[in-house]
């Protein structure tokens, strides 16, 4: 049985005062470990805070982004390796925020995953089609070959225990939900292509997120698609009552 992963996505929001309230607000109201994975990928200066808390809590910490190299003379980037000495769980690559905005490419992506697994933590690989592709009727072939190219020469092993987020563009920060539906078909496309790379059991074991809009009132819905295997939410994880309605999604 896969576990069930809901992370909170803060992209460029709150600083480190803001992040010890919210932090003080869900104390002790995350699902217990063992049925839900209640993580937040935020900025880097507030993995310190975050980190910290998740010492003594159910809470795992992501990053929102890493650079492939372990470090030397890259200014401004964020050393993978530092990230997983600070105790750091996650790495969110490839949003599509990242994707555009800042050029990032397949091979980047893939090159980050390797220096993820390299330095013992877990990507959340993120994947998802333009509303223009969506309407050409090509998202699977788009989305599926985002995945090939982001586990180039990974193990099967290193996919099993990876995430894997669908977000299809259109989707995101627009209030525009896909239907649970449309959202459990792209899931169950991406698991085919893992069976079609790897294995079966492979396909199994990687965990497969949707984003895009997700929130408490439709997070029940999209987490009973047997594909769908957790959320990854940015507008709706920021507020702690709303975060905690997601990741106590069960109750
Ligand atoms: C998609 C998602 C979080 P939102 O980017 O990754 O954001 O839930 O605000 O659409």
């Amino acid at each position: 049985m896969r576990k069930p992963i809901i992370a909170g996505n803060w992209k460029m929001n709150k600083n480190p005062e803001e992040t010890q309230e919210f932090l003080e607000a869900i104390k002790g109201k995350l699902p217990a470990a063992d049925q839900v994975e209640s993580v937040i990928a935020a900025p880097a200066i507030d993995l310190n805070a975050l980190v910290w808390f998740s010492k003594d809590s159910d809470l795992k910490v992501a990053a929102e982004n890493c650079y492939f190299e372990d470090e030397g003379a890259f200014t401004g980037e964020t050393s993978p390796k530092a990230l997983s000495e600070m105790g750091v769980d996650y790495v969110v690559i490839g949003h599509s925020e990242r994707r555009g905005y800042f050029h990032e490419t397949d091979e980047d992506i893939n090159k980050k995953a390797k220096a993820i697994f390299r330095n013992n933590m877990l990507p959340i690989i993120c994947c998802g089609e333009s509303l223009e592709t969506r309407e050409a009727g090509k998202q699977t072939d788009w989305v599926v070959a985002q995945i090939k190219a982001a586990l180039a020469g990974l193990t099967a092993e290193e996919v099993s225990k990876s995430v894997i987020a669908y977000e299809p563009i259109w989707a995101i920060g627009t209030g525009k939900t896909a239907s649970a539906d449309q959202a459990q078909e792209m899931c169950h496309a991406i698991r085919e292509a893992v069976k079609g790379l790897y294995n079966e059991q492979t396909a199994e074991n990687v965990r497969i997120q949707y984003g895009g809009s997700v929130k408490p009132a439709n997070v029940k819905e999209l987490m009973a698609k047997p594909d769908i295997d957790g959320g990854l939410v940015g507008g709706a994880s920021m507020v702690p009552d709303s975060f905690l309605a997601l990741v106590n999604y069960q109750n």
